[in-house]
């Protein structure tokens, strides 16, 4: 009791103490922009670390700096200004420069300390998701501390006595600040190098988005009605591929803060979900899938072997979550003549075109020759070797490959002859007798 008093009174006498660093002003909009300091990045600060670093796609891992043994992290929370893809940038509250905000990566058994510097143009707070801690660290303002206040600086430290994928959110105006983009992950290394180790180890958040055609800031009074969909707070095509050597094991960590559950499905492999937020799941009680939900406020970890080289996607299987842009409020069209109508409309609206009679997928047509508003992508997109991909949203290309050097992304897979689906000519007997359609 006395020992915890004295802990919380030492943590909040530290509260607001002055930084070095040059950060940009109060509410100003930056792109990712890591705060400038001595910080040295963990690969460079121990030389063989106990863990293979995780990669945070299209995102950052936040860096630190040790502190008389104690592990020391500088969050900026602060409005950002965030690409999802080439053609639409939205304007996010996140964490420095950033939604999600850099991923916080520590082993089990560390003492960590994170400033958390509020430059939001309100109160907020930061609660540690999943972490074991003392009471007074929990962050739920108004309960467990404070709020911190515009301008004000605030310092959390404890020791991390579990391992596992964490995340980090405010608990201040909660709704607002995580509809805008306000999380990040906490990735905490067992102590020990568990085996086997894995070799390529991806961390992504989830994310959805309400962001009305032609604006660009998020609407945090939806509730339902989501129309953005984020890897990583970007959308296909502008989420990075994930790129494997064939035969390396491979984890994913998903979080989840959104307001829907987020199935997310792998092609060409079958993976055993090995962790929670609640820690890593016993080897007996794993599960073989090849989808796995990941549940509001909750974490799921992943691992596999990539054996197989190809272009595989990684998606999640609510078939709204890959579209951009979607809009949801409109009269089904499905087979319905619109010649006489779509004549109409013409003679008010010259150029109109009446869609969805034989299917959608016009619509990446129509998006390629045709202007929609401003700052709004197609719903549709990605152009792949065969043709459209048709696809946006929490959608990305797990690319594996035999053989390489460089984890660049390595361009379209190669296909070795006779292994590419290929149309049925009239007349054949279905087997195929020659040349085929591979892709080379
Ligand atoms: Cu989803």
């Amino acid at each position: 009791m006395w020992t915890r008093r004295r802990f919380v009174g030492t943590t909040l006498a530290t509260a607001g103490l002055g930084l070095a660093a040059t950060r940009p002003a109060i509410g100003a909009e930056t792109t990712r922009e890591a705060p400038a300091g001595t910080h040295h990045h963990p690969a460079t600060e121990a030389s063989n670390p106990p863990y293979t670093p995780v990669l945070t796609p299209n995102g950052a891992t936040l860096p630190w700096t040790m502190k008389d043994g104690v592990k020391e992290f500088h969050l900026v929370a602060e409005p950002v200004l965030r690409e999802f893809a080439p053609g639409m940038s939205v304007k996010c509250w996140g964490y420095n420069g950033s939604t999600p905000g850099p991923t916080i990566e520590a082993v089990e058994g560390d003492r960590v300390r994170i400033l958390v510097e509020n430059r939001l143009p309100e109160n907020t707070s930061i609660h540690w998701h999943g972490i074991l801690l003392p009471n007074g660290m929990d962050g739920v303002s108004g309960l467990n501390q404070p709020p911190i206040r515009p301008g004000e600086t605030f310092v959390y430290e404890f020791p991390l006595r579990q391992n596992g994928t964490q995340m980090y959110h405010p608990h201040a105006d909660e709704m607002l600040q995580m509809a805008v983009g306000m999380m990040g992950l906490f990735v905490i290394h067992p102590r020990e190098r568990r085996e086997p180790a894995v070799d390529r180890d991806f961390a992504i958040m989830l994310h959805e988005w309400a962001i009305h055609p032609g604006t660009y800031r998020p609407d945090p009074a939806v509730m339902t009605d989501f129309n953005i969909f984020t890897f990583n707070g970007r959308v296909y095509p502008g989420t990075d591929t994930l790129v494997v050597r064939t035969g390396q094991r491979v984890r994913v960590r998903l979080g989840n803060l959104s307001m829907d559950s987020h199935p997310i499905h792998l092609h060409g492999f079958r993976f055993f979900v090995t962790g929670t937020d609640g820690g890593p799941i016993e080897p007996s009680a794993q599960m073989r899938e090849t989808t796995v939900n990941v549940p509001v406020g909750s974490t799921r970890d992943f691992e596999f072997v990539a054996d197989a080289p190809g272009d595989w996607i990684l998606h999640c299987h609510k078939s709204h979550h890959t579209m951009n842009a979607m809009a949801h409020d409109v009269p089904n069209t499905l087979g319905a003549n619109q010649k006489d109508v779509a004549r109409k409309i013409r003679e008010l609206l010259p150029g109109y075109m009446a869609m969805g009679e034989s299917g959608m997928s016009e619509m990446q047509h129509m998006s390629q020759h045709t202007k929609g508003p401003e700052n709004t992508l197609p719903m549709m997109a990605g152009v792949g070797p065969f043709g459209n991909i048709e696809m946006g949203g929490m959608f990305t290309i797990l690319k594996v490959r035999d053989d390489i050097t460089s984890f660049e992304d390595p361009g379209w897979y190669t296909n070795p002859p006779g292994t590419v689906a290929y149309p049925l000519r009239r007349g054949s007997t279905g087997r195929r007798t020659e040349g085929g359609h591979d892709h080379s």
